[in-house]
This record gives C-alpha cells, structure tokens and sequence, in this order.
C-alpha cells in the first residue's frame, strides 16, 4: 500500500464477517521458480471472508499460500491479521478507514476490502465494476494461460498444444535457471508466430546478463520479474539492455512504485495483482496512473477461485487494460470450482467474459463451500 487511502461508504455498517478455510485440488500444478515446496501444491488453500451488511453478504478471497514463497503473507498470518485486528476494526463501520492504520499484509486486506465492495455492490444491485469506474469497461477480457515448469521440453510442447487448440492466444511460461532459452528456443521454433512471454519470478541476477541477451532474440511480449521481488534499482540496469520489455509483477506494491519504475525505466510494462497492492482502491489508483501514462497493463492471476477471479475481472474490464491477462477459463484451475458459475473461453479471440450481474457476479455453491472447508481441515491435519 501506498499513501492511497481506502475511501468508498457503504450504504449500512458491517454488521458481521465470518471466514473460511478451503482447499482445493487444482487441475494443473503451476510448478514455478520459488516453488519445490508446498507452494508448487496440488491442493490450493484460500481464506476466504463472508461480510454482512444491512441484509446482504459481499465475498474476497485471499489468495496468500501455505508458505511464505511469492510473497511473505501465509493462509496463518492472513487469518492472524484478519482476526485480530483487520475485521474487529471494521465492525460496526460504514468505511474501511480504520485499516488506514494498518502497515503491510495486502492480501489480508485485499480479502475484506473486496468483501466490503461487493457487499456494496450488491446492495446496489450494480455489478461490482461499476463502483470501481464510470467509464465504459471491456464486456470480454483478453487472456493468456500461465504454464508451470515441465519435466521436459516435449512436455511442454504437450501442453501448450493443448492450450492453443483450446484457444489461448498467449501462453506465459515459467522459467528458472537452467530452464529456460533452450525451452524457450524450442516453443520458439515450434510456434513461430505466437504471443509468447517468460515469467521468472525472480530467479535471476544482474550477473546473467548474456542469458537475457539471448533471450532478447526470441521476440517475447515481455520477460517478467527477472530480478529480486522486491527490487526496482537493479531492473533499470537491465532494461536499457534488452529491447524486450520487463514487467514487474512482485516488485509492485503500489502505484508509487510504478511511477519509480517507470521514471528510471526498471520497465515497461505492468502485471497488477490486486491483491499484491492491497484492494482495489490501491488498484485504481494504479491503473489511473498506467492509463494516463501510456504505460502497458495487464491483470496477473494467484490461481484464485471464483471468487477472487470474478473481481479481478472487474478490474480487467478498466479501459486501461491493455494486454492479455492470467485470468484463465475455470477449468484449467478447479473442477468443481467453489462458485456455481464458471468462466469459459471465448475460443475466437481468446477471451473470457466479464460478470454482467448486480454485486461480485458469482455466487457461492454452498455445498461445494462445504466439502472444501472439510478439505482444509483434513489438510492441516497432514502439514
Ligand atoms: O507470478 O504470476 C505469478 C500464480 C501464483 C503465484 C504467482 C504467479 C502465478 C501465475 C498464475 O503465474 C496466474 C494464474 O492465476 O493463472
Ligand atoms: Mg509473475
């Protein structure tokens, strides 16, 4: 979080939130470079908050892992700070301000902050993107698929043959050191013509210069996060060497640190995570500053539920969204998933549709809610 400053009203105070602990199986492993743990899992937990107000509930997802590996938050320091402090701070409340104090754990507040909108929402009975922009937003939202590491290279070339003939019009591979031009140059040369980007999380330095030179010659949309997650100096010395663009996916925190990358060129494009900037206000923020620049963005996925998903597409309809987005068909994470609606792939054009209904878009299977607390409880039994 920045200095922005949670600023929407609810119409009624918060009268209570509950949260739940869910696991589910994931259809696909998104095995990438900070993984070889348990955030690598084939079992995908989320907290999630139900928050009531005046007659209505809003839900958010949060999308922090069992380990502290794309980010410091976990499932334990979320619910830590949610209980404690976050949720007893908004209580009774009818604006989100009280977390104004709060330092840190964006995800945590990620989670409530979205509760609350689309509690909003839903009492309005306006689709949660209409409080988040009066301009005219996208009805269908481009978007890419994010591929794990493979065994091999054949692998690979197994998948993404299956994801472009499901329609996806950019893949985003995950690379990490020793997995990555040759892979690269393969896909490269068996799909000449495809929108085709890197992501490392973080898993190089400044010292791999020649790697990324090599890699310049692939005729990537972009190579993400290459350098440390939590760096932006080390990034202006890298991009000025590359004609691919960089985008900074873990280094963003908030819209002030994409001005800073911005200024002293650390990179060119920007992956928003909404819950990596804590909410959607930061968010907006955010976007404002990318649409107004010119500077290219586009919204990144934590391999959310429906839940988290139907608001990250709320923020991917924003005008200001202008590349493909990690905002996959339901099926490619969760079969069933914890909503009753699912997201399809418009195989034409590589798109998925944004929520047209009043409040989040999506609604809670209850019995699906049910199976998947069960499934956390057990899974906890076994760590
Ligand atoms: O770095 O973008 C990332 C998933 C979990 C953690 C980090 C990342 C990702 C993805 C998946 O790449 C995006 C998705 O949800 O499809
Ligand atoms: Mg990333």
């Amino acid at each position: 979080m920045s200095h922005t400053r949670y600023q929407i009203q609810a119409p009624a105070p918060v009268d209570k939130v509950i949260l739940h602990h869910i696991a589910l199986p994931l259809v696909e492993v998104l095995t990438t470079s900070f993984g070889g743990d348990a955030n690598n899992d084939a079992l995908r937990a989320a907290v999630l908050v139900e928050l009531h107000m005046g007659g209505v509930i809003g839900w958010g997802e949060c999308v922090a892992a069992w380990t502290p590996g794309y980010s410091y938050e976990t499932i334990a320091t979320a619910t830590h700070v949610l209980e404690s402090f976050f949720i007893p701070a908004v209580v009774g409340k009818t604006t989100l301000d009280a977390l104004n104090k709060f330092r840190g754990h964006p995800m945590a507040k990620t989670a409530l902050e979205t509760a609350f909108w689309a509690a909003i929402a839903e009492y309005q009975k306006v689709p949660l993107g209409n409080l988040i922009s009066d301009q005219p937003r996208k009805s269908r939202v481009v978007v890419g698929v994010s591929i794990g590491i493979q065994k091999d290279i054949d692998a690979t070339l197994g998948v993404i043959d299956k994801r472009v003939k499901e329609g996806y019009k950019r893949i985003k591979l995950k690379i990490k050191p020793g997995w990555d031009y040759d892979m690269l140059k393969a896909v490269r040369d068996a799909y000449p013509d495809i929108l085709l980007m890197a992501d490392a999380n973080s898993a190089y330095t400044l010292d791999d210069i020649e790697l990324f030179k090599k890699m310049d010659n692939l005729d990537l949309l972009m190579i993400e996060q290459p350098l440390g997650h939590d760096d932006i100096y080390q990034h202006s010395k890298l991009q000025p060497q590359l004609k691919t663009p960089i985008c900074l996916d873990e280094s963003i925190r908030n819209v002030d640190d994409v001005r800073l990358a911005v200024e002293i060129d650390a990179g060119r494009i920007i992956n928003l995570k909404p819950a990596r900037v804590g909410g959607l206000t930061e968010s907006i923020a955010l976007h404002k500053f990318c649409h107004e620049n010119n500077v290219p963005l586009w919204i990144g996925g934590m391999l959310e539920t429906g839940i988290g998903r139907a608001a990250n597409f709320a923020v991917a309809s924003l005008p200001g969204v202008t590349l493909p987005s990690d905002l996959s068909a339901t099926d490619r994470y969760y079969n069933p998933d914890i909503t009753n609606e699912v997201f399809n792939l418009n195989r034409e054009d590589s798109t998925v549709d944004v929520p047209t209904t009043a409040g989040l878009g999506v609604t809670m299977n209850p019995q699906r809610l049910a199976e998947t607390e069960a499934a956390y409880q057990a899974a906890v039994k076994g760590r």
